[in-house]
């Protein structure tokens, strides 16, 4: 019994220490030992200036005493210069060698300076110091971001990116309509051509005129929402994209989903399912036909039950939308949107002369900016005095004190894009969007950690009240269909088909190509000409090969060839 007591009373003793360190050892936002100066440099707009005060700048703006009172790191600028001129100001500082400690580059920069060995390795510093929001940002989005910045296993800079599973295609339509006509919820991209053609031909609005249309699609066969994009993707098809196909880089344009799909909207079109002259309208035709209640589908972001979707509801009462995955060919698919794979804006990245403990600084900047743009664990020690991480509250006197306080800051040069190298809360609308729909969810108020939250979950609670003393209908409808509906609203359906990873990847991105700098326009401009043909059924459905042929001969060839290759350096 007493060894029992002496190795229980070791073991945690032994565990103790080992949890204190681990516990200690996260200072995501600890000042540096030692002051630490490093030369920067940083575009802004001239714009910007109209909001500080006369004579405040990026170079003497509080944002320098702020990052050294908390950091205990020091900015020694070298120069800033108007958003227009950095890329020619910035190239020319390389080429002449006085490049600065820290620096924020292009997909082609960031190559080129890993060639020339022109950066130091960040992976430790990264996973050391990092803020866990930092971190489960990059993990929500399949670590895209950080994988593209890593060479032979090490990670060179961190990126600033967007998630871009926010901008999947999904598909709206009117389910007041649906239910009139005893139509059940579409389970493949054929149900939903069979609603279209019977939106259109029957009466679904119950006025007794044949007064309504089936898919809202606009004049440019290439064009995203309100486009036949998404509808060509429910075959399988990615005009206008740089898909792989096996380990084949291919034109999505010449895909036989592409064909599959057009054939498909011809047949739609001939059936009644589309406008007459779709080939004369404009996406704002159809906003303004979504909010008349005059088209009853169309494919859209996770955004657009809130826009158009309210302004309809305000204008009809008995309108109410539904949001699903864009459909596939068979039940047990979905249809895959396309995403361009790259969603990195610039790399934040170490001068390799830059001095010792850069990279730790480098993270600690990035997260004090995280810090100003969301709100992190409250937990977490040392975190800035700033209004995103203070506890939320109604009270007027303290909103208004808030207000002031940033006002006052702002004049003093705290612009929120002043800073040398930045971060983006790429999944903010994410966590915004679950936390207001736990909070309504399980009644318990510490979910919501912003005004914003907070905003979204009023609206959530007023759309299942039915009370639109504070806001309209359409606006606390558009809230929950396009936000806070878990698993249904828009929102929870990009991230379901991020989760599933029914997505497929645009995946060139780099520079524009010579043959394609030469013969895009002409290109685009044959291929819409001959797409709308094709849909109206002008040209043979026979004439497909040709058009292919047509297409590699006019450029098409030479800007493939070059795309490969420009894929194979980006993918090394
Ligand atoms: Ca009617």
């Amino acid at each position: 019994m007493k060894t029992k007591i002496v190795a229980l009373l070791l073991a945690l003793v032994m565990i103790i220490p080992m949890f204190a360190a681990a516990e200690d050892d996260y200072a995501p936002l600890a000042p540096l030992e030692e002051t630490l100066t490093l030369r920067v440099v940083m575009p802004y707009g001239l714009s910007d200036l109209a909001d500080v005060g006369e004579g405040v700048t990026p170079e003497n703006g509080i944002w320098n005493d702020l990052i050294l009172e908390a950091l205990n790191i020091k900015f020694d600028w070298m120069w800033t210069v108007d958003s227009e001129q950095w890329t020619q100001k910035f190239q020319l500082s390389i080429t002449s060698g006085d490049i600065p400690d820290l620096l924020r580059l292009t997909e082609v920069q960031f190559h080129d300076f890993i060639e020339m060995d022109g950066l130091r390795e960040v992976t430790d510093a990264y996973h050391k110091w990092s803020l866990k929001e930092m971190l489960a940002m990059d993990d929500a989005v399949g670590n895209l971001p950080t994988k593209q910045a890593t060479v032979d296993g090490k990670m060179m800079a961190v990126p600033r990116f967007e998630d871009n599973y926010s901008s999947v295609y999904m598909l709206m339509y009117r389910k007041d309509w649906a239910d009139n006509l005893g139509i059940e919820a579409p389970k493949t991209i054929y149900d939903v051509m069979d609603m279209c053609v019977r939106f259109q031909n029957e009466d679904p609005d119950g006025d007794g005129e044949n007064n309504t249309s089936g898919l809202a699609m606009e004049r440019d066969p290439f064009a995203g929402s309100f486009g036949p994009l998404s509808f060509y993707q429910c075959f399988g098809g990615y005009p206008t994209r740089w898909v792989l196909d096996g380990d084949e880089v291919v034109p999505g344009i010449l895909m036989d989903g592409t064909y599959e799909g057009l054939k498909a909207l011809r047949e739609l079109y001939a059936k009644g399912g589309i406008a007459k002259d779709f080939a004369a309208l404009s996406s704002d035709n159809l906003n303004e036909d979504v909010i008349a209640s005059k088209v009853g589908v169309f494919f859209g972001m996770w955004w657009n039950p809130n826009y158009p979707g309210p302004q309809n509801m305000n204008y009809d009462e008995k309108a109410e939308w539904i949001v699903q995955p864009l459909p596939g060919l068979t039940e047990d698919q979905i249809g895959k949107s396309s995403i361009n794979e790259n969603m990195v804006q610039y790399y934040n990245a170490v001068y390799a002369g830059a001095p010792e403990g850069a990279e730790e600084a480098l993270i600690k900047i990035l997260n004090y900016d995280y810090c100003w743009l969301a709100p992190i664990d409250p937990t977490t020690p040392n975190i800035p005095d700033i209004n995103t991480q203070k506890p939320l509250t109604d009270d007027p006197e303290i909103l208004a004190q808030r207000d002031a306080e940033t006002k006052e800051l702002t004049l003093k040069g705290r612009f929120w894009s002043w800073l040398p190298v930045q971060t983006w809360p790429a999944d903010i609308n994410v966590q915004n969007a679950r936390n207001a729909y736990n909070a309504w969810a399980t009644g318990d108020l510490s979910y919501l950690h912003s005004a914003t939250e907070k905003d979204w979950y009023d609206r959530t609670v007023a759309y299942h009240e039915k009370d639109y003393s504070r806001f309209t209908r359409g606006s606390v409808e558009g809230m929950w269909w396009s936000r806070t509906n878990f698993p249904d609203g828009g929102i929870a359906t990009a991230v379901k088909v991020r989760d599933e990873g029914n997505v497929v990847y645009n995946v060139y991105y780099g520079p524009a190509t010579e043959s394609e700098t030469q013969y895009k326009s002409t290109l685009n401009d044959m291929a819409s000409e001959y797409f709308i043909k094709f849909i109206m059924g002008d040209v043979d459905v026979e004439s497909w090969d040709g058009f292919k042929s047509d297409w590699l001969a006019l450029g098409g060839q030479d800007w493939w060839d070059e795309v490969k290759v420009g894929y194979a350096e980006l993918h090394g």
